[in-house]
């Protein structure tokens, strides 16, 4: 089954966000249970395959040499560390693996190793995802033909923002991307960011972009801003949380059957505001103390916080079923207006 591309008009998602916000969380939560089991977010693994010294000029990015920062460029980590690490990330309950390249694109003399890292994940039973910046054709097709699950491209924000955070590549030539890695069977991840000095309307629009992609993508990463030293966003305001939580709901509610992945950001965010956040769809995190450069919550801080909240990760059988999930109803689903009427 795929996702189907929905024909989401901006003014049917901008009324969406407006809802009070009891009634966006309720119909979120609604639609998430019909399509996924609530008590269950998946966990993938970010690890960082080639550090710094990137040719782009994302305005967020720690590791742009453009930005001035003090991040030194690292070469292509051997094969070996990769799966080491994906080997402690499994059996700390990851079910995917997530290689990241600070690339503007792959360079043919890379290809072979990437291969090589892609089976070797795929040999430990878990998933694999890279994201390594803008694919041509045949470097997809090796990708696919390696068993690549998913790939990581990110619009990042509106396509009327963008020329704001990035000029050495255009909104367009990530779309490009996007179709090419569907069009070849593999599985898209994309999403953007929150907090870079956007309206909130570039924020529906980011989204309804997303959902109106040929097919919605498999996963949707919503990254709150996490502020780097050095880079032209390092003193950018912060999101409000119910402001995120709201872009979560919406995500939820436009794309349906897609994971919607609470990602950068969470060392900021309490208890109560992740809580939100899976309350109002979010159902992957990504695990470990480290993304790809900069801090995420301890694993005891996250396995505490599912305990409170009665959360279990996803397993690899569930991840591969979700679109059958059960549609388990909570008690008491009727609106408080009529329950109210009934007494
Ligand atoms: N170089 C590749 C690319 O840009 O497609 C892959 C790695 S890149 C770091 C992946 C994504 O991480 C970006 O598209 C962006 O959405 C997110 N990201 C990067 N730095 C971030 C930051 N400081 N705060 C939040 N998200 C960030
Ligand atoms: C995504 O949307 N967020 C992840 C993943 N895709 C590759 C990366 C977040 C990076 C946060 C900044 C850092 O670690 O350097
Ligand atoms: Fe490079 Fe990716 Fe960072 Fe942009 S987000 S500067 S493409 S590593």
């Amino acid at each position: 089954m795929t996702n189907q591309a929905t024909g989401w008009t901006r003014d049917a998602a901008q009324a969406l966000y407006d809802l009070p916000f009891m009634d966006l969380l309720f119909k979120a939560q609604t639609v998430h249970r019909e399509n996924f089991d609530p008590n269950k977010v998946q966990m993938s693994k970010l690890l960082s395959i080639k550090t710094g010294g990137c040719a782009e000029d994302c305005a967020y990015c720690s590791q742009s040499a453009r930005n001035g920062s003090k991040l030194s460029a690292s070469k292509l980590v051997e094969v070996e560390r990769v799966l080491t690490e994906a080997r402690k990330a499994k059996d700390a309950g990851a079910t995917r693996y997530c290689m990241g390249a600070a690339w503007r694109e792959p360079k043919e003399r890379d290809m072979d190793q990437l291969i090589a890292m892609v089976e070797g994940v795929k040999a430990l039973g878990m998933e694999s995802c890279m994201t390594l910046g803008m694919l041509d054709d045949n470097q997809v097709f090796r990708l696919r033909d390696a068993g690549l699950d998913y790939y990581n491209h990110n619009i990042d924000t509106s396509e009327r923002y963008y020329p704001e955070v990035i000029t050495t590549r255009t909104f367009a030539d990530r779309i490009d991307t996007l179709n090419r890695v569907r069009e070849a069977g593999i599985k898209v991840c994309s999403g953007g960011i929150l907090g870079m000095g956007e309206e909130k309307q570039d924020r529906i629009d980011m989204l309804v972009s997303l959902a109106n992609l040929d097919e919605a993508p498999d996963s949707v990463p919503i990254n709150m801003l996490m502020p780097q030293a050095d880079t032209p966003l390092a003193d950018a305001a912060p999101v409000d949380p119910i402001d995120f939580v709201r872009i979560i709901a919406v995500a939820r509610i436009l794309m349906p059957t897609s994971h919607v992945r609470l990602s950068a950001g969470r060392t900021d965010m309490s208890d109560e505001t992740q809580a939100l956040c899976f309350f109002a769809g979010a159902n992957s995190i990504f695990v470990g103390d480290t993304l790809l450069t900069a801090d995420n919550p301890e694993e005891d801080n996250d396995m505490a916080l599912f305990a409170k909240l009665g959360i279990k990760p996803m397993t690899a059988e569930d991840h591969c079923d979700h679109r059958s999930a059960p549609q388990i109803q909570p008690p008491n689903l009727k609106p408080f207006a009529k329950v109210e009427a009934a007494e």
